[in-house]
């Protein structure tokens, strides 16, 4: 075992190649060189701006996007040059608490010229993202999130062509400065929305592709605030993977994709050449596209395999013996006992963390203070290696996407129709609707559960389920 302080002096050398983020070294007598992931400021010219807007990123481009392999350890060094503090949390991975990301639970927030070491082994393939958890609004308005994708041998041959497409919308004026990030009235509701949409920091990208090649589309939806309905123009697209899990494919127009959600689509090129494909977002009244495909070239033999992944291999809930916990999402806060430790809590030391109003809770406890001393109780506490139920009502008029960091669970039934049982990490629960999903808890720790929609996280739809 290399120590940190000699592990880090191994990298003098190694900070020299210019890509910010580098893949680990291949030899195997030495530890793999980590992956550096510098936060700080660039500029970006986003769609529909006439200058530049100073994003926050890591690495220096945008949108970042990491590739490690399943089950091998990786090492990535998160260096901070941001005035404010910061950490990672990596969304929708199963690995220690110790490295879930969240300041003042599982880590001290890493301050400007500091720097935090993430070492772990992603146990499942997948498409996933990562961004810091406190003055999340701000910090994602800006920019700051990367995508995660996680390779596996299993997968290899079965498309021609693998791309991601990061969709964010963005509050800048047309002059490129931003608006706020946040209003009261947006936070209280559907959340307060961009002003520029954007995939990949640019309009929808043309993607050439042989015709007939299999593709497969990574979509990221790491927007604070906006939902998405799928759909395609041009060829028949499905979803292949819900949250970086696999699951039977199914037609992409089936689909809504909420703050924080992923799916991975799969689609066959037309077999003539200047066919096109459209990816679009269909909840407006005009589609909006994502990408534009064109076929080129020569036909790629036809393959007749499935265009489907593997089979997800997570830990299946017994629902036989599945205890069952509810978490009711509100709107305000009623609870006297709760008013009253709020009025003692509210303001911890670390501005950036805590809740400036109150608008949203989950079983009557609202996040207002990211501190360890004044953290509310749990809003249950599982036993590692147990299998459970949990049943979410939304008592809201909105939408909530609600994830559980640490786990994948499956969405077993729902008030407003068949479930799929698809694997999630974030599920999307619409006004009155009772969702019940299945997993199995994990590794002891405190382990976030939220609204994804930021403004509600961050004014109290937020808690923790504790895992011993
Ligand atoms: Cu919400």
């Amino acid at each position: 075992m290399v120590s940190r302080r000699g592990f880090l002096a191994g990298l003098a050398g190694a900070a020299l190649i210019p890509s910010a983020l580098r893949p680990p070294a291949a030899q195997a007598s030495a530890p793999a060189a980590p992956f550096l992931l510098d936060a700080g400021e660039t500029t970006l010219t986003l769609p529909g701006c006439r200058n530049p807007t100073t994003l926050w990123t890591y690495g220096g481009s945008w949108p970042a996007e990491i590739r490690l392999k399943r089950g091998e350890m990786a090492h990535l060094l998160l260096r901070n040059h941001l005035k404010d503090h910061t950490a990672i949390h990596w969304h929708g991975l199963r690995i220690p608490n110790a490295m879930d990301g969240v300041p003042y639970v599982t880590q001290q927030p890493v301050k400007n010229g500091e720097e935090f070491l993430y070492s772990f082994a992603p146990p499942d393939p997948g498409t996933f993202f990562f961004h810091p958890h406190c003055n999340t609004v701000e910090a994602l308005g800006r920019g700051l999130a990367g995508a995660i994708i996680i390779e596996d041998p299993r997968e290899d041959g079965l498309f021609d062509l693998d791309r991601t497409l990061v969709v964010k919308d963005w509050r800048v004026a047309g002059d490129g400065s931003y608006l706020s990030f946040m209003t009261d009235r947006g936070a209280a509701r559907a959340g307060t929305f961009g002003t520029r949409r954007s995939i990949n920091g640019a309009t929808a990208p043309q993607i050439i592709a042989p015709c007939g090649a299999r593709v497969r589309l990574r979509l990221l939806n790491v927007d604070v605030s906006r939902i998405m309905t799928l759909g395609a123009a041009g060829a028949e697209v499905s979803i292949i993977a819900t949250d970086g899990n696999a699951c039977p494919p199914f037609a992409i127009t089936d689909w809504r994709l909420g703050p924080a959600m992923r799916v991975d689509l799969a689609l066959v090129m037309p077999s003539k050449p200047g066919a096109q494909v459209e990816i679009q977002d269909t909840w407006g009244q005009e589609p909006f596209p994502l990408a534009h495909l064109v076929a080129e070239g020569a036909v790629i033999a036809p393959d007749r395999r499935p265009l489907a992944l593997p089979k997800a291999e997570l830990p299946v809930a017994d629902l036989k013996s599945a205890e069952t916990f509810t978490l009711s999402l509100q709107a305000g806060v009623s609870d006297p006992a709760l008013d009253a430790w709020l009025k003692q809590n509210r303001f911890g030391d670390d501005a950036l963390c805590r809740a400036e109003r109150l608008f949203w809770a989950i079983n009557n406890k609202a996040w207002p203070a990211m501190d360890m001393d004044k953290r509310p109780p749990p809003l249950a506490e599982l036993k590692s290696g147990r299998s459970y139920v949990g049943e979410i009502v939304n008592h809201t008029q909105h939408p909530h996407p609600i994830h559980l960091h640490g786990h994948t669970f499956q969405v077993i039934a729902s008030s407003k129709g068949p479930a799929r049982g698809h694997w999630a990490d974030t599920v999307l629960v619409a006004p009155d609707e009772r969702v019940r999903i299945a997993f199995v808890a994990g590794e002891p720790g405190d382990w976030m559960l939220h609204c994804h929609i930021i403004e509600h996280q961050e004014t109290g739809m937020m808690g923790y389920i504790r895992v011993v």
